[in-house]
This record gives structure tokens, sequence and C-alpha cells, in this order.
């Protein structure tokens, strides 16, 4: 969705029930699983093979120029669903005790978060600069998940990070990340926190 906008393409988004997956989404989604994006009736899959694919096909590119740098930037892509997985490990526990037990793995994740941004970021608000590249399309869905559990969890995690804290918040003040979510989105994602007996939803307080 981000990269979507950041390109500027016309699109039309059809969000699904994710617990009561339509029968026309399982036939178009080999893994049950979003996003899909239709392209001429044929279903792409898997983020980053939809995300390379529109790097490919439509203006403005998102990805360096520079071969080198373009590897490094897939690299830091690939690393996102272990960093995703240890972040949203925190927040989806459903005791205190077994969140703070998570943030080992966690740490060290952030750890080679901060480490691709001193090496391979470039000058600028985002890691591709002052525009949106691939890797900050990327990391910013997560980011912002993180953030809104964390304004309760209180993990302060980010704060042994300043680059990566400083990239996170830069992404949620940006406007083709902030409008890449449903307005519903802190409520469904609350409530799916609920759904799941988190920790963190007990700390939420009561609209
Ligand atoms: N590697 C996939 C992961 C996609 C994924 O895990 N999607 C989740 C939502 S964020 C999903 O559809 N979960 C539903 C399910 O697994 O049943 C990608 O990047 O597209």
């Amino acid at each position: 969705m981000i990269a979507l906008r950041a390109k500027g393409v016309e699109f039309e988004t059809t969000y699904i029930n994710l617990r009561d997956k339509p029968d026309w989404f399982l036939k178009i989604s080999p893994h049950g699983k979003v996003p899909v994006l239709l392209v001429d009736e044929v279903p792409l899959f898997e983020s980053n093979a939809i995300a390379e694919y529109l790097d490919e096909t439509v203006e403005p590119r998102l990805h360096p120029s520079d071969p080198i740098l373009k590897a490094r930037h897939r690299a830091w892509t690939d690393f996102v669903s272990d960093f995703a997985a240890s972040l949203s490990a925190v927040y989806y526990a459903k005791t205190k005790a077994d969140s703070e037990a998570l943030y080992e793995t966690a740490t060290k994740r952030l750890d080679r978060v901060e480490y691709a941004l001193s090496v391979d970021k470039s000058e600028g608000l985002y890691f591709g600069g002052d525009k949106l590249c691939l890797v900050d399309a990327a990391y910013a869905p997560f980011f912002q998940r993180f953030l809104f559990a964390d304004e309760f969890l209180k993990t302060h995690l980010l704060d042994a990070y300043p680059n990566t804290k400083r990239w996170a918040l830069n992404l949620m003040e940006c406007e083709t990340v902030k409008g890449s979510v449903a307005d519903v989105f802190e409520k469904e994602f609350q409530a799916n926190l609920i759904r799941r007996e988190t920790y963190v939803s007990t700390l939420i307080p009561v609209a």
C-alpha cells in the first residue's frame, strides 16, 4: 500500500476479514494471506514481490539505481520478517513476564536495524533520503503497530536505538505512511489485541 501510494498509482482496496476469509480471496491468495495485488486479473502475492514488481513497472523508482546499494536495500527488506516477528511477539505476549522475556530477541533485531541505518541509510528523513524507498515501505507498517502498542506497554525498547527511533518517528509523520491504513486501523488493531488476550490489551483504557 505504501509503495502504491508513493508512486501515485491508482488502485482500489478491498479489506477482508482474516478470521472469515471469503472464497474469492482464498482462490487468489495461495497462502491465504494479505496483501494480494491483482494486476489485470493476475494475483501477485508476498509484499516484497509486489513491491519489486511495482518498482520495475512504475515510476518513480523507489529502489536506488546503484546495483550495490540496491542489493543492500533488498537485503534489509528481507530482514523485515525477522524484525517484525520479534517486535510483534513482544506485544502479542499474554503476560507481562512473557512479553519481557521477548525483549532480548527484539533487542538483537533492533541492533541489526540500527546497524543498517548506520551503514546504508542515506542522508535525510527516511532510509533512502528525503523520499521513501522500499526499505521504508517494508518497515513502516511494523513500526506503526509496535508504536501503537508501545504507547501502553512502555517497553522503552527503541530508546537504546536513537537512529531507529528517529527513523520510525519520521515514518509515522509521513503522509504516505499515515494514509496507508484504514481510518479504523487503531480500533481494529486494538480489537485484535483484545481477541488474542494479550497483556497489552489490558493496559489500553476502554474508550
Ligand atoms: N510474507 C508475507 C506475510 C503476509 C502476512 O503474514 N499477512 C498476514 C497479515 S499481516 C495475514 O494475511 N495473515 C492471515 C493468515 O495468516 O491467516 C508478506 O510479506 O506478504
